[in-house]
């Protein structure tokens, strides 16, 4: 786990940050052996969109767009609050987090304008972000 460290002091870049921020997160959730799913730091930087759910029960973005046909989206439920992403839409729930957690899921949309709503009781009225999807070229 030192070499981990150590490898992560020595890079450069805001994405880099945020990966070792998100494996530091991930590692300090799994040696406290919390329950639940999680997936790895390179599975939510690997995923076509990231959202970050927070506990003032806001969407970290609010604007989304991807291209037509299976899209991934990482979840992150970044504080002390359980969140979900479901597409309005399709009714379709993509990824579910809990505190400190990540998760990652797939849904295939075709071209048009989706909204992303957390569906956790009390959050459904702020947690409304757009989503929209480009034909392929
Ligand atoms: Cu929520």
């Amino acid at each position: 786990m030192v070499a981990v460290f150590r490898v992560l002091r020595r890079s450069r870049g805001a994405q880099r940050g945020m990966v070792a921020v998100l494996l530091a997160t991930w590692l300090l959730a799994a040696c406290a052996g919390d329950p639940g799913p999680s997936v790895s730091p390179e599975e939510v930087a690997g995923a076509d969109l990231v959202v970050v759910g927070r506990d003032n029960l806001q969407w970290d973005v609010e604007e989304l767009r991807a291209t037509e046909g299976e899209i991934s989206i990482a979840l992150v439920c970044e504080d002390a609050v359980n969140h979900n992403l479901v597409i309005e839409e399709t009714g379709d729930e993509v990824a579910v987090c809990s505190p400190g957690r990540s998760d990652v899921g797939t849904v295939t949309l075709e071209p048009g304008s989706y909204t992303y709503v957390c569906t956790v009781p009390g959050h459904e009225r702020t947690m409304r972000g757009t989503l929209t999807v480009d034909p392929a070229s």
